[in-house]
């Protein structure tokens, strides 16, 4: 060790440390681009890497977790390490989502990477609130979800569609929906900003 603290190699030069982020998170993946009849949802969602520093966070993202690497229906996910991306996890169950839409590849590009920097890097005020993100290349139309845990908390869910709003540069209307509407395939969204 260094007087600093910085660890050492062999030549004696500073190593430099990883940078811890506050709290691990999980990138997921979800391929359904060629669905097997009959298989339930989820059947393809794997928990594809956990990292806690912001050289792990960029190693991964430059190499892999891109929405224009995805197939068409396919999804890539950030969430909080143990928290996992559906209805039924119980830190997600009374939860909803902000969704922004995007018709051009790179919008969704920018606006996930965005999002992803503002999530590690502790930038909403109500991060508490957040579960994570979801990138959906879809044939139609691309969009990104950011679930959060509390959907009766109409507050909180306005200040991080707010804050969110800002982050990805947005100034359309964007509409929140709670998960138990999705359930029932309703689609009215809740609250707008
Ligand atoms: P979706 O992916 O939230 O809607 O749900 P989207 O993205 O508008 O639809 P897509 O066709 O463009 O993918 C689509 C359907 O997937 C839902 O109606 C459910 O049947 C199923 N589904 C989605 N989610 C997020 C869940 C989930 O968390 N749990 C379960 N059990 N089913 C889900």
């Amino acid at each position: 060790m260094s007087s600093d603290g910085a660890a050492a190699d062999v030549t004696g030069a500073a190593a430099e440390q990883p940078h811890r982020l506050d709290k691990k998170w999980t990138f997921w993946f979800d391929n359904q681009s060629k669905p097997k009849q009959g298989a339930a949802w989820g059947n393809n969602l794997r928990d594809a890497y956990t990292f806690e520093t912001i050289e792990e966070f960029w190693c991964l993202y430059d190499h892999v977790f891109k929405p224009s690497k995805l197939p068409g229906n396919a999804d890539f996910h950030l969430f909080k390490a143990g928290i996992e991306p559906k209805w039924e996890d119980p830190q997600c169950a009374n939860g909803g989502k902000w969704t922004v839409t995007s018709s051009r590849k790179a919008g969704l590009e920018t606006m996930w990477l965005e999002t992803l920097m503002a999530l590690i890097g502790e930038q909403f005020e109500d991060a508490d609130e957040i579960c994570g993100v979801v990138a959906s290349v879809r044939q139609r139309q691309d969009k990104l979800s950011l679930w959060t845990k509390n959907a009766a908390n109409e507050a909180a869910q306005m200040s991080i569609g707010r804050k969110w709003k800002e982050i990805i540069d947005v100034t359309d209307k964007i509409t929140y929906n709670f998960h138990d509407d999705s359930k029932s395939k309703t689609t009215k969204g809740r609250y707008s900003v």
